[in-house]
C-alpha cells in the first residue's frame, strides 16, 4: 500500500484527514505516530492472515512460546525495518516535516518484563517470525509493565508504568476468541461407566480476553501472532443480585479480584515472591494458553495423540509450568485419556528452558496454595509425584536420592522437577550453565534423563540491536562485506578481514564518536550532567543484583577517585562510567547501592580536579529504547558477575554486536564470546566458577583478612561510614559495607576487586593505542553473528521442535 514515498505520503495523508480529521498543520507527533501505526496494521493484514491460514493449510506443527515476560521495548521502528519501509518512511515524513526518531520516541515502551528473561522472549519471537517459523508468543497483557524508576535525592523511587493510557497501536481484542478459567472449588468424584469421572463444583470463573498482537517477520511477509490474555468477570452481577444477600458487595470484590489478575508484573527479576496473585497470574496464563491452542489444533480433526506432532509448548523458566497439569486435566477430564497416554502426550509436547541456577529464584509453592485455588491441578500434580518417585523406588532408587527429586517435598510444589520431569527437553542458556545444571542444581535429574539435557545458548535478534540501534554501524558493514549478513548473520565474519584497514577503522570510530556525542546530549539533557565524549565511555547497564557486583564498579571508580585525589598530575584517559539499573523494590541492599553510585557520581562529578579525568552517571529508568540509546555508545562493556552466578547474559551480546570491547568474567555466556575473541580482544579477570565453587564447599576465604591486607580496599571501604564526602548522614552504607565483612561477601566483590583493578588498568592502556583499539572492536562486531538469536532459534527448531519454515505456495 505504501511501496514508494509518494504513495507513502499520500496515503498518509489520508489518513489524518480520514481518522484524525485534522490537516497536517495540526497534527500532533502522538497523531503521526498514531496514524503510522495503523498505516503498517493495514499494510501487514492480510501477510496475518495468510500466515494464519497457510498453518491450517499445510498442517505445519505451530510452536508456542509460554512467558510470563515479554520485554518488547518500541515496536514502530522495527515494524518499518522489518516490513523493509524504514527509509521511505523516514524520507516521505522529513518532506512533510517530521523527524521519524522523534515520532519513534512517542510510543510508550512495551515493559512487560524484567530484563534478560522477558527480552529473550521479545528477541525469539522477531527471530521465529523472520525465519518464516510458526511460532506464536502466548503471555499476560498486565496493565500496568516494570515500574517507572524515578532517582530522588539519590534514591530509586518506583511509579506505575501506565503504558496503556493512550491507547496501543498494535494490539487487536478478540473478545469472541475468550476462554473460561477456573479457580478455587472441590473436586467431586464419581463412577461413570466403571471410570473415575472428576468434577469442580462451587469454582469462581474468569474470562481471560486474548489481545493479538502482530509479530511481523524481516523480509518475506510471516506474522506471527503475540497473543496476550487480560483477565475479565465472567458473573453477570444480575444473577448475582438474584442470589440474595450483600450480592452487591460480593460483586465488587470478585470484580476487584478478577481485575487484579492481569494488572501488574511482578518487578522481582531472578527471585520470586510466594504470593497467591502470582499463583493466579500462572495458572491464568497456563489454562487461557493451553485452551486456546487447542482449539486451533481441533480445527485440524486430529485425535489428540497426534498434538506432540503438530504443537509444542516451550516453557520459558518453570512460571509456566502449570501447563503440565493443566494439559493433563484437559486429555483426562475433557477428553476421555487414561493417566499413562495423557502423560506420553504431555512430556511429548512440553519443553522447558531453565535461566537460572540461583536458589532463591527457584519456585517452591506451599501445597495448601496449590490446593485451595486449584484442586484439580493440585490432585493431578500430586498423583505425577507418587507415580514418579513409585517407578524410581521400583527401579530401586535409594530414598534419599527419591526425596532429592521429588515434586512434592516438605509441604512445597517443586516447580523445576516439576517441569522436568513433565517435558521432553531441558536446555539452559549458556555452555557454562547446561554443565552447571548437569553436574551441579540438577544432577540427579540428568542422571536419570540425560538424553533431555541439552544447551540453547541465548541470543539477540541483530534486528533490532544492530540495524535499527546502530544504522550507521549497518551501513559501514555492508559497504564492507555487502548485505548479506542482514539475513545471513554468520557472515559478519567476513568483517575480521578488514580489521587492520585504517579507513574502516576510522570510519567506525568516527561512528562511534558520533553515537558518544549523542548519549552526550541526551544524558545533559536529561541529568544536567556534562560528559566528554572523547573519553572512554564504560558502561554498565543491567538489573541491579549482588551477583552481577554493580558494587564492585562503583568501589573501584570510587578507588580512582582516592588515586586522583593523591596523584592529580598523572596522565590519564578521561572515563565516564555509566550505570543503569533497577532494583527490586524490596531489594533493600540493591537500592542501597543505587543511592551509594548516585552519591559517588555527586562528589566525583562536582570535584573541578576529579571531574576532568572521571565522571559518572546513574541513567534514571534503564528499558529497551534507553539501552538502544546507550549501547551503540559504548567503547567497554561491563560484564563482571560472579563466575557461575549468570546463566547467560544477552546484554553482553548486544554491546559486543556494537564494537564496544567487555570486561568480564569467565561467566554464562562471556566464555563463549572469549573462546571466538581470543585474550587480545577481550579483557578478562577474576575467579572462575570452579574457583567460586570451592570457597562455597570448603571455605577458605575471609573477607576481612582481604580487607586488613589490602589499604585500597581499607580506604574505599571506610570511607562509606566514616566522616568524608562519600558518606550519608544516615550511616546509610553500613548496610554495604556489612554484607562485605560481617556476612563475608557472598559474590567474592573483595576477593576480585585486585585482579578487577588492574584489568581496568590494561583497558586505559589499550584505549591509547586507537588503531589497535579500533581493530579489536573490528574483531568484536565479526564474531557477534554467532550470537544472534536467528541461530539460536535454528537450533531450537531443530532439536527440540522438530519444526521447519513455512514456506508460501507460490
Ligand atoms: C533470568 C530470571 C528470572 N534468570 C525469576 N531468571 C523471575 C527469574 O519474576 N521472576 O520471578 C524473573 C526472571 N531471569 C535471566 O535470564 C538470567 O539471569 C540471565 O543470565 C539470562 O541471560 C536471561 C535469559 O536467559
Amino acid at each position: 500500500m505504501f511501496n514508494n514515498k509518494e504513495l507513502f505520503k499520500a496515503s498518509f495523508q489520508e489518513q489524518l484527514v480520514s481518522r484524525l480529521g485534522k490537516s497536517m498543520e495540526e497534527a500532533t507527533a502522538g497523531d503521526v505516530y498514531k496514524i503510522l501505526g495503523s498505516l503498517i496494521r493495514e499494510n501487514i493484514g492480510r501477510d496475518w492472515a495468510e500466515s494464519n491460514r497457510i498453518a491450517k493449510v499445510q498442517e505445519e506443527k505451530q510452536v508456542y512460546y509460554f512467558s510470563m515476560e515479554f520485554l518488547i521495548g518500541r515496536l514502530l521502528g522495527n515494524n518499518l525495518l522489518n516490513i523493509g519501509m524504514l527509509e521511505t518512511v523516514r524520507d516521505g515524513l522529513k518532506e512533510l516535516g517530521w523527524d521519524l526518531d522523534e515520532i519513534e520516541s512517542q510510543e510508550p515502551d512495551a515493559g512487560l518484563g524484567n530484563g534478560g528473561l522477558g527480552r529473550l522472549a521479545a528477541c525469539f519471537l522477531d527471530s521465529l517470525a523472520s525465519l518464516q517459523y510458526a511460532g506464536h508468543g502466548c503471555g499476560i497483557r498486565y496493565k500496568y509493565g516494570l515500574f517507572e524508576q524515578k532517582i530522588i535525592d539519590g534514591h530509586q523511587v518506583e511509579l506505575p508504568d501506565d503504558w496503556l493510557q493512550r491507547g496501543n497501536v498494535w494490539e487487536e481484542r478478540r473478545p469472541d476468541k475468550k476462554v473460561e478459567v477456573r479457580f478455587w472449588g472441590r473436586v467431586e468424584m464419581s463412577e461413570r461407566d466403571g471410570r473415575t469421572v472428576f468434577e469442580t463444583t462451587g469454582y469462581e470463573k474468569v474470562w481471560a480476553v486474548p489481545y493479538d498482537v502482530p509479530v511481523i517477520g524481516h523480509g518475506e511477509g510471516r506474522v506471527n501472532t503475540l497473543r496476550l490474555w487480560s483477565a475479565e468477570s465472567a458473573v453477570d452481577p444480575i444473577k448475582m443480585a438474584q442470589d440474595g444477600q450483600n450480592s452487591y458487595y460480593s460483586f465488587l470484590n470478585y470484580s476487584r479480584s478478577v481485575q487484579s489478575i492481569s494488572e501488574f508484573l511482578y518487578p522481582d527479576d531472578s527471585g520470586y515472591e510466594g504470593k497467591l496473585l502470582r499463583l493466579k497470574q500462572q495458572y491464568f496464563l497456563c489454562s487461557a494458553g493451553l485452551q486456546s491452542l487447542l482449539r486451533t489444533f481441533e480445527k485440524l480433526k486430529l485425535p489428540y495423540t497426534e498434538l506432540p506432532e503438530k504443537v509444542s509448548v516451550h516453557i520459558n523458566d518453570t512460571h509456566p509450568t502449570l501447563v503440565i497439569p493443566e494439559l493433563m486435566r484437559i486429555l483426562m477430564d475433557e477428553q476421555g485419556f487414561g493417566w499413562d497416554e495423557a502423560w506420553d502426550i504431555t512430556v511429548r509436547t512440553v519443553s522447558y528452558t531453565n535461566h537460572t541456577l540461583l536458589s532463591e529464584a527457584l519456585e517452591k509453592w506451599p501445597e495448601n496454595m496449590i490446593r485451595e485455588l486449584l484442586p484439580r491441578i493440585y490432585m493431578i500434580i500430586e498423583e505425577i509425584n507418587k507415580r514418579f518417585c513409585g517407578q524410581l523406588l521400583e527401579e530401586g532408587r535409594s530414598q534419599e536420592f527419591v526425596s532429592q527429586v521429588a515434586i512434592l517435598e516438605s509441604g512445597q510444589v517443586k516447580m523445576a522437577h516439576l517441569a522436568i520431569a513433565g517435558s521432553n527437553s531441558i536446555n539452559g542458556v549458556a555452555g557454562l550453565h547446561t554443565e552447571l545444571l548437569k553436574t551441579d542444581v540438577m544432577q540427579p535429574f540428568y542422571e536419570l534423563y540425560p538424553d533431555r539435557f541439552n544447551n540453547k545458548t541465548n541470543g539477540i535478534t541483530h534486528r533490532r540491536w544492530l540495524m535499527h540501534a546502530n544504522p550507521k554501524l549497518s551501513s559501514l558493514i555492508s559497504e564492507a562485506i555487502g548485505s548479506g549478513w542482514t539475513t545471513s548473520p554468520l557472515q559478519l565474519k567476513e568483517l575480521a578481514k578488514f580489521k587492520d584497514d585504517r579507513h574502516i577503522q576510522d570510519v567506525l570510530m568516527g561512528i562511534k564518536l558520533d553515537n558518544k556525542r549523542r548519549l552526550a546530549a541526551y544524558i545533559q539533557d536529561k541529568q544536567g550532567v556534562m560528559v566528554d565524549p572523547e573519553s572512554i565511555f564504560d558502561v554498565q547497564v543491567k538489573r541491579l543484583h549482588g551477583y552481577k557486583r554493580q558494587l564492585m564498579n562503583i568501589l573501584h571508580v570510587i578507588h580512582l577517585y582516592h588515586e586522583i585525589k593523591d596523584q592529580p598530575n598523572v596522565e590519564r584517559v578521561p572515563r565516564t562510567f555509566i550505570f543503569g539499573a533497577k532494583a527490586a523494590p524490596g531489594y533493600y541492599l540493591a537500592k542501597s547501592i543505587i543511592k551509594l553510585i548516585n552519591v559517588a557520581a555527586d562528589v566525583i562529578n562536582r570535584d573541578p580536579q576529579v571531574s576532568q579525568q572521571l565522571k559518572v552517571v546513574f541513567l534514571e529508568n534503564y528499558s529497551v529504547s534507553l539501552a538502544e540509546k546507550i549501547i551503540p555508545a559504548a567503547n567497554v562493556s561491563e560484564q563482571i558477575s560472579t563466575a557461575g552466578k549468570e546463566a547467560s547474559g544477552t546484554g553482553n551480546m548486544k554491546f559486543m554486536m556494537n564494537g564496544a570491547l567487555t570486561i568480564g568474567t569467565l561467566d554464562g555466556a562471556n566464555v563463549e564470546m572469549f573462546d571466538l575473541l581470543g585474550e587480545e580482544n577481550m579483557f578478562l579477570f577474576g575467579l572462575r566458577s570452579q574457583e567460586v565453587l570451592n570457597y562455597y564447599r570448603h571455605g577458605g576465604y575471609v573477607a576481612r583478612e582481604l580487607y586488613h591486607q589490602d589499604a585500597r580496599l581499607r580506604r574505599v571501604l571506610d570511607s562509606l561510614v566514616t566522616e568524608g564526602p562519600f558518606c550519608c548522614h544516615e550511616r546509610e552504607f553500613e548496610i554495604i559495607r556489612q554484607a562485605l565483612l560481617d556476612h563475608n561477601d557472598e559474590f567474592f566483590v573483595l576477593r576480585d576487586f585486585d585482579d578487577y583493578a588492574a584489568a581496568q588498568k590494561q583497558v586505559e592502556q589499550a584505549y591509547r593505542d586507537s588503531v589497535s583499539w579500533a581493530s579489536k572492536s573490528i574483531v568484536n562486531i565479526a564474531n557477534s553473528g554467532h550470537f544472534s538469536s536467528d541461530c539460536t532459534i535454528e537450533r531450537y527448531a531443530a532439536d527440540i521442535w522438530d519444526i521447519a519454515p513455512v514456506r508460501r505456495e507460490s
